[in-house]
């Protein structure tokens, strides 16, 4: 087996490394007197552990020393609010950044212990559900590595994102338990808990108090983030939700042994399970509480530690920014208000001041129905004076709106604080965006489009707020963990200045047509792809060549991000198989994987069609293994890190103008994949950055989107005039892939006709001509090897330590320079 962490970008000075041996003391010295196992018993998890709390320990130096450095410097901090981190495993990650990975490695081999299957014993922690998690997560690590100092706040979910278990191509959602083998990275700290209240009554006229009906507390747990380097680590601060009271004990003595329990355990669900959907705003009131929960915690917490170094809060400014990851913790820009004015008597146009200085808000998606409101009545009853203040706040904005020339009642409604279409509800984007006194889109195509759609009046209103901050992803999870082999082809072909600084890839350039350096590439290539493809059969059982172009789409299941453009194209692709056997085709496999929200019914007739389609043509000898479809169930961090260095093509193929940015599209390129992709989100920046020969773009613009949503949809035309769309669908409608059930997805079939919201139809043939490109250069691999190259070598500037960069000098006010 490869090394997975073979790669020492930051060398530790010689004092603060460990040799081996001592690595193995230390390990040795965790399994037996914090795991209490002697080495002969010990099992994979136990040396897991055991490692881990070793290499916790260098962590935890780093961190203290950052925390002290933090306080004498007075620095300003960042606080990163997000409902979301999806981390993934962290002790790859943590070795790595320490530069420890030789020394661990070593003495784990003196114990007989393999590194690489010791690292598969972590939990993945999946506390997100996507793109918006993960990118927490890289920013947290890209922060840590800039010596940003840095609190990420978020919830310690007790569970997790579902687990995916499909059953005849039907998605199952079970539980998740990551902490069940215990949670190695953790500190639990008692003693930084906060009540948080809902309910109950507001009284006082100047100064107003709410005395809520119900308390819970609020407790911290904090995971260290240690930065490429080893330098600095920064804080995940996770909260809990724990009961004031633990037991109801005259309850409990009266014999009612459950109900002595109850509170309890209706208190505790605010952190016990991550909401699964990350395409509506559910209506759920356990939802409001946990972004009420975790936003007040975080703020009371912060303004704590300001008090407690700096005395006032007018300084909240100078010391303080806090950024909120969508609208999530938008509610924070409301309690912020409430506990300046209401706890340290701040009068409300100095509060605001301090406020809007303070925060900063990113805008993660257009998609209506995830642009989160809340019911009124709601808001009312669970946060009372949060909803006075909001009152006030908009009666001001309003006045304002009015004082505009040729205001009028248009622009009132659509300004406002509250919608009062459907129910008055609270926008938490326009709250979001008064409150701050940045707003940020994730793409230059996204922030143009918040620009003109759901930001066009209050950007008319409150001019120069909105810029753009393209996404970004650490390239030390990424390229240096995930793919170890081609981090050091690239080392020795231009030297290891990239592991630290990310535009030196672009050094790569000059060797794109180095035939030695392209075959390395194309054998590390294929040696990831043998080790996927064991994966694929031990996983779902389906053989797959190592030799066949790898084409992959893993990304949570969507209709906009059109898994069943890529369906499409496999069924057409084999009848066209089918219909001329004897031609010389290229051998392809598509993989699939993600997951869909449990209750979105579309997305999962997705995954059964592709299983369906899956089982007919695996199993057709006909195809003779020319093509095959693999579905690979539960992706998440770890899947991917094995999946992204193993593909050839990567599929960014939303309807444009719907992705905000993506960053699968951007790990994809820098593991040396071509994208066939629309001008949608981070896509259109990445065919600037490797060149439009080096990728594959069809389709509709989000100008052409907007123009045939404007004539309508129906594409009746569109299958006409395209016989093997025509085919395709209609083989599927017949129930060609659903034998026992024929008329499957004779419904799903008709509405894409009928009605095409996502533009497939439109889309379909430009697709499979530029698919057709893709096998011309599959065959030619010389040309391909060199695109190949030049897109790692283009997307240097994709990495997060860039887009934190930008943050920091044109959001958080912190001067940062990369290396
Ligand atoms: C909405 C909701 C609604 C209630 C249930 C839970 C939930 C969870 C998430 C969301 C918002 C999803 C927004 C999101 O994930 N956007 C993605 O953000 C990525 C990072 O900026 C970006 O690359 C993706 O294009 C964008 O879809």
């Amino acid at each position: 087996m490869d090394a997975v962490v073979n790669i020492e970008p930051f060398s530790r000075s010689p004092s603060s490394r460990p040799t081996p041996a001592e690595m193995r003391d230390r390990i040795l010295a965790k399994l037996t007197y914090q795991v209490g196992k002697s080495p002969a018993w010990a099992s994979p998890r136990d040396w897991f552990l055991a490692s881990a709390f070793a290499v916790r320990d260098f962590v935890v130096e780093t961190w203290l020393a950052s925390g002290r450095r933090s306080y004498a410097s007075e620095a300003k901090r960042v606080y990163y609010l997000s409902l979301e981190f999806l981390i993934g495993r962290l002790l790859q990650d943590a070795i790595g950044n320490l530069g420890l990975a030789e020394p661990v490695r070593e003495a784990l081999l003196m114990q007989g212990v393999d590194l690489d299957a010791l690292c598969e014993q972590e939990p993945d922690a999946a506390l997100g559900n996507g793109g918006l998690g993960r990118l927490a997560a890289c920013f947290i690590e890209s922060m840590s590595t800039l010596g940003v100092n840095a609190f990420g706040y978020g919830i310690r979910y007790e569970h997790g994102l579902f687990r995916q278990v499909i059953d005849d191509g039907v998605q199952q959602e079970l539980p998740e338990d990551w902490l069940s083998v215990g949670n190695p990275w953790e500190f639990e700290r008692q003693e930084i808990a906060y009540p948080i209240g809902f309910g109950g009554i507001v009284t006082g006229h100047i100064q107003h108090q709410w005395h809520p009906a119900e308390r819970i507390l609020a407790v911290a747990y904090d995971t260290p983030v240690v930065g490429g380097g080893g330098l600095h680590a920064n804080t995940l601060r996770l909260w809990s939700a724990r009961a004031m009271t633990p037991l109801h004990l005259e309850t409990f003595n009266r014999g009612d042994h459950e109900g002595a329990l109850r509170d309890r355990v209706r208190t505790e669900s605010v952190s016990r399970v991550l909401y699964p959907g990350d395409d509506s705003a559910s209506g759920q009131e356990l939802r409001l509480r946990q972004e009420y929960f975790f936003a007040s915690a975080s703020l009371q917490d912060l303004l704590r530690r300001h008090m407690d170094q700096f005395g006032t809060v007018q300084t909240l400014p100078d010391k303080v920014a806090i950024q909120l990851n969508d609208t999530h913790p938008a509610i924070g820009i409301i309690e912020l208000m409430r506990l300046l004015m209401d706890e340290h008597g701040v009068e409300w146009d100095e509060a605001w001041r301090i406020t809007t200085a303070c925060m900063s808000y990113t805008n993660h998606t257009l998609l209506p129905e995830a642009l989160e409101t809340w019911p009124v009545p709601l808001m009312e009853r669970l946060l009372p004076r949060h909803m006075q203040i909001i009152y006030l706040l908009n009666a001001r904005h309003l006045e304002h709106v009015r004082a505009q020339p040729g205001a009028n009642d248009e622009m009132l409604a659509a300004t406002s604080l509250i919608e009062e279409h459907h129910g008055r509800r609270v926008r938490m984007g326009h709250l979001a965006f008064l409150g701050s006194h940045a707003i940020n889109g994730v793409s230059a195509l996204h922030t143009a489009l918040i620009r003109r759609s759901i930001f066009h009046d209050l950007d008319a209103l409150y001019g120069g707020r909105i810029s753009n901050k393209t996404n970004g992803i650490t390239f030390r999870r990424w390229l240096h963990r995930a793919n170890p082999g081609l981090t050091r082809i690239i080392t020795d072909t231009i030297g290891p200045a990239f592991l630290t600084d990310h535009e030196a890839l672009h050094g790569l350039t000059a060797h794109a047509d180095d035939l030695g350096l392209q075959q390395s590439a194309s054998r590390q290539r294929l040696a990831n792809k043998q080790k996927l493809a064991r994966v694929i059969r031990e996983r779902v059982g389906i053989t797959v060549s190592s030799e066949a172009l790898f084409d992959v789409q893993v990304k949570r299941i969507h209709e906009y991000k059109r898994q069943i453009l890529n369906v499409l194209h496999a069924v057409a692709l084999y009848q066209a198989i089918l219909a001329e056997p004897g031609r010389d085709w290229v051998p392809r496999v598509k993989i699939l994987a993600g997951k869909a929200a449990p209750g979105y019914r579309v997305a999962k007739q997705v995954i059964r069609l592709a299983h369906d389609v899956a089982k007919v043509i695996n199993a057709d000898p006909a195809i003779d293994g020319r093509l095959k479809l693999v579905f690979l169930p539960n992706y998440n961090v770890s899947l991917a890190e094995q999946i992204i260095p193993a593909a050839d093509l990567s599929e960014q193929v939303s309807t444009a103008g719907m992705e905000a940015s993506g960053t699968g599209n951007m790990k994809f390129a820098l593991n040396g994949a071509l994208t066939i992709g629309t001008l949608d989100g981070a896509n259109v920046e990445i065919r600037d950055a490797v060149g439009p020969d080096n990728i594959f773009i069809f389709g509709l613009t989000a100008e052409e989107v907007l123009a045939r949503r404007w004539h309508g949809l129906a594409a009746h035309d569109q299958v006409a005039a395209s016989p093997r769309l025509k085919k395709a669908t209609e083989a599927i409608r017949w129930g060609a892939f659903s034998p026992g059930e024929p008329h499957r997805y004779t419904s799903m079939m008709d509405s894409m006709i009928e009605r095409d919201t996502f533009m497939v139809a439109s889309d379909f043939d430009n697709y499979f001509e530029t698919q057709e490109a893709v096998d011309r250069l599959w065959r030619d691999p010389v040309r391909w090897w060199r695109a190949s190259l030049l897109n790692t070598a283009g997307v240097g500037w994709f990495s997060s330590d860039r887009t934190i960069a930008e943050y920091a000098n044109e959001i958080w006010n912190i001067p940062v320079t990369l290396s």
